[in-house]
């Protein structure tokens, strides 16, 4: 009944590395990065598991077996398309149509196992699945698997000329991927920090007060001054005022600026500041995307210096989560201009912003509108490299489901994706 220690402790670290290494990825020829099935005495026992594909998810989409089980998915498709079920260990179902229904038999399952949907682009589109080991048998995760979705809503624009900004440095916990926690370094307690905003002539009073345990800093992309004050390192418990004049537009990379970065903005500590270009025009929908890098250290420990200084990420991803908005997309109505600003936060990749299904008619990168809708011509990415950043703009011409990546897509598949759900003109 009771398993030894060791075991549990496999567990969680087969949870951690699933999740990370595999959120969408391991193709079926990766080494394993986890116990083989065969390391496990089998059980003797059957998990049998319903799952339903709807809306290109699969519900649940993490599935949590007892080590040893073996894991038989009853897969019923309730979409209006078909879809079929094939495992990294090669199992599969066959292609099942609208309505149809099939039986997978998984194996034994002793390690974490990736799923997804082989019809193409089903499975950038979010038809993931996970199976896991550990205690239980159907997590109770929710549909997108970690606890808080960020929303990617642009702020809107302040209207005072003064921006009085108090930004606390706190070290917390955080669920970074389904089942993932890490001991984050953040601005005011999220990943990324706040998105700030204004407009070029804007003043910013930061207020920053260290409550973590080690010193920290910041450093502001968005205002020209001499660094050694107002990105000095403070202590814990020490405050300091950093003031700054936006005299430039464009989206801005603010980061920790104490010793080593790499390991303080690796760690979570990193965010935007938005300062809208004098012409910028209101659109239907904008929202906002940083682009980062993570680099999982020991469950609940703080982010993995070698892995950073390898730029080895076990996820990349928008807005401090792999994979969330492929969970809970993004929305608009077709018809309407959407404005995206991503900035890449790196520490180390940079981004190559695309959207499946769209043509952008408007860049703008770095300071500058590159191109308009006058021009003939469009663009299929925004290319970022680490610490710069811009918008783009497309009007999504019909309903559908049109997933947005980094085009590099081997972050892609660690995370670097999610959708714009377009509904219907009405
Ligand atoms: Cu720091």
């Amino acid at each position: 009944m009771s398993r030894p220690l060791g075991g549990a402790a496999a567990g969680v670290a087969l949870v951690l590395l699933a999740v990370l290494a595999g959120t969408v990825a391991q193709r079926a020829t990766d080494p394993p990065t986890t116990v083989a099935a065969a390391d496990v005495a089998p059980t003797g026992h059957t998990t049998t598991v319903a799952v339903t594909a709807k809306d290109m998810r699969y519900h649940p989409d993490t599935i949590t077996v007892p080590p040893g089980d073996r894991l038989v998915i009853e897969l019923t498709n309730d979409d209006e398309r078909r879809h079929d079920l094939v495992l990294a260990n090669g199992a599969r179902t066959g292609m099942v149509e609208r309505h149809g229904t099939a039986r997978l038999d998984a194996g034994v399952v002793g390690a974490t196992v990736e799923g997804w949907c082989s019809l193409p682009a089903h499975r950038q589109a979010g038809m993931t699945l996970t199976i896991v080991t550990g205690a239980g048998t159907h997590m109770a995760a929710d549909e997108h698997g970690i606890e808080t979705v960020r929303d990617a809503t642009a702020p809107t624009t302040p209207a005072e000329a003064v921006h009085r900004v108090d930004l606390h440095v706190k070290e917390v916990q955080i669920e970074v991927a389904p089942g993932v926690r890490q001991l984050m370094w953040t601005y005011g307690g999220t990943v990324p920090g706040p998105v700030l905003r204004g407009r070029v002539g804007d003043v910013f009073e930061v207020t920053l007060t260290n409550d973590g345990t080690m010193d920290h800093g910041v450093d502001f992309h968005a205002g020209a001054l001499a660094p050694d004050q107002p990105m000095r390192p403070i202590d814990p418990g020490e405050s300091l005022t950093y003031r700054f004049t936006a005299t430039k537009a464009g989206i801005w990379m603010y980061h920790c600026s104490t010793m080593p970065m790499l390991h303080h903005i690796g760690n979570g500590m990193y965010g935007a500041v938005i300062i809208d270009p004098p012409d910028l025009a209101k659109v239907d929908h904008e929202y906002v995307l940083v682009q980062s890098e993570l680099y999982a250290g020991a469950d609940g420990q703080v982010g993995d210096l070698a892995k950073m200084q390898a730029e080895q990420p076990d996820a990349v991803m928008f807005n401090g989560h792999p994979n969330q908005y492929a969970h809970r997309p993004l929305t608009a109505t077709a018809g309407d201009r959407v404005r995206i600003w991503v900035l890449d936060a790196g520490p180390n990749r940079s981004s190559s912003f695309h959207v499946v299904g769209a043509q952008f008619d408007t860049v703008y990168l770095e300071g500058r509108r590159v191109l308009g809708p006058d021009d003939p011509g469009g663009a299929q990415v925004l290319q970022l490299g680490p610490a710069s950043g811009g918008y783009v703009e497309a009007v999504l011409p019909e309903s559908g489901h049109y997933p947005f990546v980094s085009h590099s897509m081997v972050d892609a598949e660690r995370g670097a994706r999610g959708v714009i759900e377009v509904g219907p003109a009405s």
